[in-house]
């Protein structure tokens, strides 16, 4: 069987991708290979049990985990593989998400699940996060980070558009 590829993207519902695809297309522009897959700590726990003891073993390099709400998905993840585990709270309808932050962010010490921002930014942060690791031990991807970096700094103006609303 083909190994892995480097990261997995791993969240608990189908609804949670609205938020993980901006983690997805941040790998796609820094080249980085992926698998998403919906793994739920609740409805599922035997899948995530499965994926995250196998994990390493099967090829992923790091891990990528969004939940919402009652979160606990990242946590679980972390505390059977020992990859490293980057956590997406999900803007959740009822708090807004921050029921998803506070049961990622609150791991006790021992199992750390490296947290991010609520909803698309964390998300974003989470694969370039998984990409500055990755590019550790991969030159190109050094380079092609930098440049991710460059072109955004290049789209800063300088002075704000006071025309705009
Ligand atoms: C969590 O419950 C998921 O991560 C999702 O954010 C939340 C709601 O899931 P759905 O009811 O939309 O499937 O497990």
């Amino acid at each position: 069987m083909a190994a892995a590829p480097p990261v997995a993207v791993i969240m608990g519902s189908q609804s949670d991708w609205a938020t993980m695809r901006h983690a997805a297309e941040t790998l796609d522009a820094l080249g980085v290979p992926y698998e998403a897959r919906i793994v739920s700590a609740h409805r599922t726990p035997d899948r995530l049990v499965a994926f995250a003891k196998g994990a390493k073993a099967a090829g992923f390099r790091v891990v990528i985990a969004g939940a919402g709400g009652a979160a606990h998905l990242p946590g679980m993840a972390a505390a059977m593989t020992p990859l490293p585990v980057f956590g997406v709270p999900v803007e959740s309808k009822a708090l807004s998400g921050q029921d998803s932050l506070l049961s990622i962010v609150q791991m006790p010490a021992g199992i750390p699940v490296g947290t991010l921002a609520i909803g698309r930014a964390g998300a974003v942060n989470a694969a370039l996060l998984a990409a500055a690791v990755l590019a550790l031990t991969d030159e190109a991807l050094a380079e092609r980070l930098d440049a991710w970096r460059a072109h955004q700094s290049a789209a800063v103006a300088e002075h704000p558009d006071t025309s705009a609303p």
